[in-house]
């Protein structure tokens, strides 16, 4: 990855929105929410159909393609999470596995150079092994306790970004889990280049007023 890139990755990792159709308040459609959010300065959008009741199939092959479509128009990098074939099918701008998907050194032979490629970590040792197997970005948490995630590894607080940091790692970096507008800046502060958000976005009965309070509480993320 070029220094250029780099650069842009984490600017656009600033306001990095994580959704898929399960995450929303009852009755709303995810293209709205995805719209509005957008309208609220998010910067990046990952889509990540998971969870008890969440689509497959078509189904879920249909809603991809729509808010594809939203981030196109609205000129946002589109990440698809674990499911490279469907990333590779819509052609998504990227892929974002974890540690217990497909290898992420396969995974970018896969989407080739030209796609994104992120991976979720939790200590220096899985980072260092992410960034040479090829990764753009990495994915750090909980940072926070969260509810969006069934799975979750143990809460690392802000100390996980500062450690990475600490331990010479220059990659673009988000924090995730449990963080909302209140509790942005210390992640930022840590070392984060941005923050990954589910349900204080998307859960949020008004996703453009939420998104645009993550610009608010770190005003440095605008722009
Ligand atoms: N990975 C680590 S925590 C998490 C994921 C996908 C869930 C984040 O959701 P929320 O609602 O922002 O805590
Ligand atoms: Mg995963």
């Amino acid at each position: 990855m070029n220094r250029r890139n780099e650069t842009k990755i984490k600017k656009a990792l600033r306001v990095y929105l994580v959704m898929g159709s399960v995450n929303l308040q009852s009755g709303k459609d995810p293209v709205d929410v995805l719209r509005e959010a957008v309208a609220g300065g998010i910067t990046l959008f990952q889509f990540r159909e998971k969870g008890p009741g969440a689509l497959e199939g078509e189904a879920c092959l249909a809603l991809a393609r729509r808010l594809r479509d939203v981030c196109r128009e609205n000129g946002i990098p589109f990440i698809v999470n674990d499911d490279v074939d469907l990333a590779v099918a819509i052609e998504a701008d990227g892929v974002h596995v974890g540690q217990s998907d497909a290898d992420a050194s396969r995974v970018r032979a896969r989407i080739g150079e030209g796609r994104m490629l992120g991976v979720s970590v939790h200590s220096v040792e899985e980072a260092r092994l992410a960034v040479q197997a090829g990764a753009d970005y990495l994915g750090v948490g909980p940072i926070y306790p969260t509810r969006s995630k069934a799975d979750a590894h143990a809460v690392l607080g802000i100390e996980g970004i500062r450690e990475l940091r600490a331990a010479g790692l220059a990659v673009p970096m988000v924090g995730i889990g449990g963080i909302t507008a209140d509790l942005a800046a210390p992640v930022l502060a840590a070392g984060a280049d941005g923050v990954a958000v589910i349900s204080a976005i998307a859960g949020a009965p008004d996703a453009r007023a939420a998104a645009s309070a993550f610009a608010d509480a770190a005003p440095w993320l605008r722009g």
